[in-house]
């Protein structure tokens, strides 16, 4: 969500931290500023709105500076003010920037107001910047000072934090929130996120939970939430620059669209490499943990929480193992029955989802030490607090409405369904031979979908002016139903709803005119015929039907009902197929309506707040 970056260097800053800013802009962009010593002086600039109209009332006002930090914020305390932008100063003399919240930022604020601090701005961030700046008054150096506020506060934070005292140091927390250190020659950095400082450095160091950390243009030193000096290892990051850059699309959602065939490729490249499902894939004792799980639970939120619920069509049909799905914010906070001998997956594109994380904290706390993450982003929290891993090798998603992402989740828990399956004897030589040559082809199926777009987009034209739409679809179709609806809902504003098809009749069809879109995936499978009498109850209400069919479907086209055929038929794959063209339809719709695409209202990427 709010993005962090921070520079120590013997240029100025300014542009590293702008640039910084400005790839984090996708994980939160209500408001950014600046901070910097500049002269022995802390000086500030916060807008409203986009990172570029805070860069050019930073150029407006000259600053430069060879020490600072900057943020881009995505409120959850307080407004959408530039009172309330980060970084937030204690009596001129610090600043910090914060991702996450503080829980007991009431309290804390009642105790600093009595020890005199006044209070600028509402957020809960304003209480860290007076914190460490009362145990500065009490003799602390910052590190100190940054050390013995963050044992006061409770709940998620990563912070940057620089003070006029200490002018040669930059010092950074984290908690519950990911930050990591970039290693330059002669220049320091830190960030929330290695994309805000690639430009700068490819070497990096990931914090641990409640680790702070200390920059000097010469040096770097770590300590655990114990207060020792501990190594933590240095990794060379391999996001690429270009990955990072629009290159020749118009949105980042457009250009991870049609990245898809590569990432799906790239994802199931260590498949094809071992010619077969085999546990290691999940990591080197993962034939141990997944050997004799007896169900699975997957937790996740959002998008993932979709791929999840396709995944367990697979799971269940294929391995022959009982699997739910919940969404991670619900069941970390029930009363959870546990059988230790599920396998626990998580799924989150950024590995940062704080609901999905507590979600497996729970989840351990009750005995599951089956655990498994599908993740977009190597050694993010998820991944490190579980036993077995599978990356998705999308690329940084940049737009805020998963696209690559989704599809890659679902090839990773095809896999995971696959391995499962031949773990419990039930997927025989030839099966296992033909579902690797559906995996094998599956990039060139997507760029058959991808191909439909100008169809997508005539049909997108008609969405635009409408204000509700219904998704359907049946079985494992039912979720890309569910998920083309989020897509609508989040970058058009379209409020859509998604049904399984036959549920319809149970009361979702007293809302069908005219005037409601509904969206049919409808492939050619073992449920098409339900799905046909389904679109004939529409039909006999006055609907407008616009069927996502296979080519063979056999779908008569009448006014009422359009169709786009997807090009081949891929079996058991076909979800991933179908994504496509409801990706492409909420994207033309949005376009057509001209909203943010990359940035819709009121979301941001990476949602590491509760
Ligand atoms: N609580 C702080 C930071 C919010 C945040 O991290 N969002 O992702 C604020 O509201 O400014």
């Amino acid at each position: 969500m709010c993005g962090i970056v921070g520079a120590i260097a013997g240029r100025d800053v300014v542009p590293v931290l702008v640039e910084g800013l400005k790839r984090l802009e996708y994980r939160g962009y209500d408001s950014a500023g600046i901070a910097v010593l500049d002269d022995g002086q802390v000086r500030r600039v916060r807008r409203t709105g986009r990172v570029a109209e805070m860069e050019a009332a930073a150029q407006a006002e000259g600053i430069h500076a060879q020490l600072g930090i900057g943020h881009t914020r995505w409120a959850t305390h307080g407004g959408v003010t530039e009172a309330n932008a980060h970084p937030h100063v204690s009596f001129g003399e610090l600043a910090v920037v914060h991702n996450g919240i503080i829980e007991n930022h009431d309290a804390q604020r009642d105790r600093l107001k009595a020890l005199g601090y006044t209070f600028e701005s509402q957020t809960d961030t304003e209480v860290i910047a007076h914190l460490v700046h009362h145990h500065q008054q009490q003799g602390h150096d910052l590190l100190a000072a940054v050390q013995a506020a963050a044992k006061e506060l409770h709940g998620a934070y990563a912070i940057a934090v620089v003070s006029k005292r200490e002018p040669g140091r930059m010092v950074g927390a984290r908690m519950g929130c990911p930050l990591l250190v970039g290693l330059g020659e002669g220049e320091n950095f830190l960030a929330s996120d290695v994309s805000a400082i690639v430009q700068a450095t490819r070497r990096v160091i990931f914090l641990e939970e409640g680790d702070t950390v200390d920059l000097t243009r010469e040096g770097v030193r770590v300590f655990d939430a114990s207060g020792a000096l501990v190594t933590r290892d240095e990794h060379l990051s391999d996001v690429s620059l270009a990955s990072l850059e629009l290159g020749p699309y118009r949105h980042f959602m457009q250009k991870e669209i049609h990245e898809q065939p590569r990432a799906i490729a790239d994802t199931i490249e260590q498949v094809i490499a071992n010619n077969g499902f085999v546990p290691q894939l999940f990591g080197a004792n993962a034939e141990a943990v997944l050997g004799d799980i007896e169900g699975v639970q997957i937790l996740a939120c959002g998008t993932s929480y979709y791929a999840g619920l396709t995944a367990r069509y697979w799971i269940e049909a294929i391995a022959g193992v009982p699997c739910s799905v919940e969404i991670a914010s619900e069941y970390r906070y029930r009363t959870v029955v546990a059988n230790p001998k599920h396998l626990v997956v998580t799924i989150s594109q950024s590995g940062e989802t704080l609901d999905t994380m507590e979600a497996l904290k729970y989840a351990k706390s009750l005995g599951h030490d089956k655990t498994l993450s599908i993740c977009n982003v190597p050694e993010s929290a998820i991944p490190r607090a579980s036993a077995l891993v599978y990356y998705t090798r999308a690329g940084a998603e940049i737009g805020v409405a998963s696209t690559k992402a989704f599809t890659t989740q679902l090839v990773a828990l095809f896999t995971l369904t696959c391995t499962l399956a031949k773990l419990r004897g039930r997927l025989a030589q030839a099966q296992e031979a033909a579902y690797l040559d559906d995996l094998r082809q599956l990039p060139g199926s997507v760029q058959h979908a991808l191909n439909l777009e100008p169809q997508v987009q005539v049909w997108s034209e008609r969405f635009a002016p409408k204000q509700h739409a219904l998704f359907l679809g049946r079985g494992v179709h039912y979720p890309i139903a569910l998920e083309g609806a989020l897509k609508l809902k989040e970058i058009s504003y379209i409020h859509a709803e998604a049904y399984p098809a036959g549920e319809l009749k149970h009361g979702p069809l007293a809302l069908v005119d005219t005037e409601m879109p509904v969206v049919v995936i409808a492939p050619n499978d073992s449920l098409l015929e339900k799905v046909k009498s389904n679109i004939q109850e529409v039909r006999a209400r006055g609907g407008e039907m616009f069927v996502f069919a296979d080519l063979d479907s056999h779908f008569g086209e009448s006014e009422q009902v359009h169709v786009i055929r997807t090009p081949r038929h891929v079996g058991v794959l076909s979800p991933i197929v179908h994504s496509i063209p409801v990706q492409l339809l909420a994207y033309h719709a949005a376009l057509a309506r001209g909203t943010d695409v990359d940035k819709p209202r009121n979301l941001a990427k990476s949602v590491t707040v509760e």
